[in-house]
C-alpha cells in the first residue's frame, strides 16, 4: 500500500515538473519579453556592427535615449556585418511583437522584403544613419541620419582649397588613394560620389589605388600598405579615408613603412566622422581635415517615435547637425567637451 501511495506521488511530482517545463519553453519560445515588460514601450535596435568607435557612439546615443525611467525597454542586436544576420534580427522583433523597430542599414538594397513584413504586422520603422533604397517609401515611417553626399562635397572643397597652390601658380595634380567603406552602403555611396563629382571636374585628379576598408582599421592598413608597394609614396598625394578607423589603418601602415604624411608632409590625409581620437590628430597636423559624421541620433529618434506615440505625423527625413574641421577651427577645449 505505502508502496502503491509512494508511486502515485512520484507519478504526481513528475506529471506537475513536466507540464512546469512545457510552459516555461513555450513562453519563452513566444518571445523573449519579460511580463513587467508590459507597461513600457519596446524598441527592437537592429545594428550592422560594431566596426567602428562611430557606431559604438551611436549604440550609446539610443541605449541612453530609451530608458525604463522614460517607459522604454530597448532591445538590441548586432548583425555582425552580415545583412542576413540584420533581416533575421528584424524578423525576430516582428515575431516578439515589438512596437517600434530601429534600423541601421548595412547596406541601401534588399529590405522590401523584411520591410513588408513589419508593415503587415503593423510596427513602425524608423531608420537611422544610413539609407535605404526600396520600391515604396510608405515601407519606413522615417529616416534619421547623415547628409553622406553633402558630407562628401564638404570633404571635396577642403581638399580644393588645400591643393590649390598659390594664385600664381598652376594647380598641382592630385594622385589619391581613396579607402572605400562598405560598399553599397548610404555612407560609402555618397562619400565616393563627390570624389566621382570632383574627378570630372579636375583633369590633373587621379585615383592611383582603390578599394573598399569596410569601414576597418584593419582592412585599410592592409590597403594602404600595399597602395604603398605598388604606386610608392612619392606618387601619393592624398589619402580619402571614408571614416576614421580607415584613417587611422592608412597612418598604421604609413607609420609602418616609415613614410612621413600630414600638414607638413607632402601625403595629406582626409577623414570623416570627426571622433575626438581623430580630431586630436587633426588638431596636430597628422590629419588635414575631418568631415563631421554625428552619430547622437538617439535624441531625434526618440522625438519622432514621441510624435508617433501621440498619432501625431514625423518629417520622412530629418539630418542631423554636422560640421567640417581643420586645425584651424579646432581646439583642444573643443575636443575634449565632445561627447564622442
Ligand atoms: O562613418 C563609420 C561607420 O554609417 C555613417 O559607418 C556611418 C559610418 C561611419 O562604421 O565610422
Amino acid at each position: 500500500m505505502t508502496n502503491l501511495k509512494n508511486k502515485i506521488a512520484i507519478i504526481l511530482i513528475l506529471t506537475f515538473s513536466f507540464t512546469l517545463v512545457i510552459t516555461s519553453c513555450g513562453v519563452r519560445n513566444n518571445t523573449s519579453l519579460e511580463e513587467d515588460d508590459t507597461d513600457l514601450i519596446v524598441v527592437g535596435f537592429s545594428q550592422p556592427g560594431a566596426e567602428s568607435a562611430w557606431r559604438v557612439a551611436l549604440t550609446d546615443s539610443v541605449r541612453e535615449s530609451f530608458i525604463e525611467d522614460k517607459g522604454y525597454k530597448l532591445i538590441y542586436k548586432d548583425a555582425q556585418s552580415k545583412q542576413d544576420n540584420q533581416i533575421r534580427d528584424i524578423r525576430t522583433f516582428i515575431q516578439q511583437g515589438v512596437d517600434y523597430i530601429v534600423i541601421s542599414p548595412i547596406v541601401e538594397t534588399g529590405w522590401d522584403t523584411v520591410l513588408s513584413e513589419a508593415k503587415a504586422a503593423d510596427i513602425p520603422v524608423i531608420i537611422c544613419d544610413r539609407n535605404v533604397v526600396v520600391s515604396n517609401e510608405s515601407l519606413y515611417k522615417a529616416f534619421v541620419g547623415s547628409d553622406f553626399s553633402a558630407e562628401g562635397d564638404a570633404a571635396i572643397s577642403l581638399i580644393e582649397k588645400k591643393f590649390a597652390g598659390n594664385e600664381n601658380e598652376e594647380p598641382t595634380g592630385v594622385n589619391i588613394v581613396h579607402i572605400q567603406g562598405t560598399l553599397g552602403s548610404s555612407a560609402q555611396i555618397g562619400r565616393s560620389k563627390a570624389l566621382e563629382r570632383a574627378l570630372e571636374k579636375h583633369d590633373n585628379w587621379n585615383v592611383v589605388y582603390e578599394d573598399c576598408g569596410d569601414f576597418t582599421k584593419a582592412k585599410a592598413r592592409e590597403i594602404m600598405t600595399a597602395a604603398l608597394q605598388e604606386i610608392g609614396s612619392d606618387n601619393i598625394d592624398l589619402v580619402y579615408c571614408e571614416n576614421d578607423e580607415e584613417a587611422f589603418g592608412a597612418m598604421a601602415a604609413m607609420n609602418e613603412a616609415g613614410v612621413s604624411y600630414g600638414e607638413d608632409n607632402p601625403i595629406k590625409v582626409v577623414s570623416f566622422d570627426a571622433t575626438n581620437t581623430a580630431l586630436v590628430m587633426c588638431l596636430n597636423g597628422q590629419i588635414s581635415a575631418e568631415i563631421e559624421c554625428n552619430p547622437l541620433q538617439g535624441p531625434y529618434i526618440f522625438k519622432l517615435i514621441s510624435h508617433l506615440q501621440k498619432g501625431e505625423a514625423v518629417p520622412k527625413i530629418t539630418y542631423v547637425h554636422e560640421k567640417s574641421f581643420t586645425k584651424d577651427n579646432l581646439s583642444a577645449k573643443y575636443i575634449e567637451e565632445r561627447k564622442y
